[in-house]
């Protein structure tokens, strides 16, 4: 008689390699498709407005709405003008700030960076450890799984809306 555990450990086998993986990953694309009629905007990886790209925007969950928490992405200026960052909103958070965290006597510490400039044919990274925009005053908590609209004032290019997936509370580079 065929043992009933050792079935299932086969089948969770086969299921999680990564062909079955891109496998059902082109499935569920597939299946996007056929109800919205394209891929839903949620899934796009660079959003474009004239000359910035903004590449990969994430955010970090928060704990309730009790504290800060941090969002990151890429800035490309493929332009050849340096354009500012002058402010960034969320409708999930009543201030949002650019900060640059620095190492001072061994103490991490982060401080307001004011409006970036993002010089021609540059990029800027936003990252763990480094420049971030901090997402302050929550009007709701940020839930893994879910989405944020993050939306970037710039001097030159205008306003760009970016849809960020939130990812887990100790997550420190996206995936
Ligand atoms: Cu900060």
């Amino acid at each position: 008689m065929p043992n009933p555990q050792r079935k299932l450990t086969v089948f969770c086998k086969t299921v999680y390699t990564e062909e079955t993986y891109v496998k059902y990953h082109a499935i569920f694309t597939l299946a996007l498709v056929f109800v919205f009629g394209s891929v839903p905007s949620i899934a796009q990886d660079i959003w474009s407005l004239k000359e910035m790209e903004i590449e990969q925007p994430w955010a970090r969950a928060s704990i309730g709405t009790i504290g800060p928490t941090a969002a990151y992405m890429k800035i490309h200026n493929t332009g050849t003008e340096a354009d500012r960052l002058l402010s960034v909103s969320s409708p999930l958070s009543e201030l949002v700030e650019v900060h640059r965290t620095s190492k001072n006597n061994g103490m991490m510490s982060m401080e307001p960076a004011g409006t970036i400039t993002i010089a021609g044919k540059s990029t800027v990274v936003l990252a763990p450890g480094e420049l971030h925009l901090m997402l302050m005053k929550l009007k709701s908590p940020l839930v893994k799984g879910e989405f944020i609209q993050i939306t970037l004032n710039f001097e030159r290019t205008g306003t760009v809306t970016v849809t960020a997936p939130i990812y887990g509370v100790g997550t420190t580079i996206p995936k």
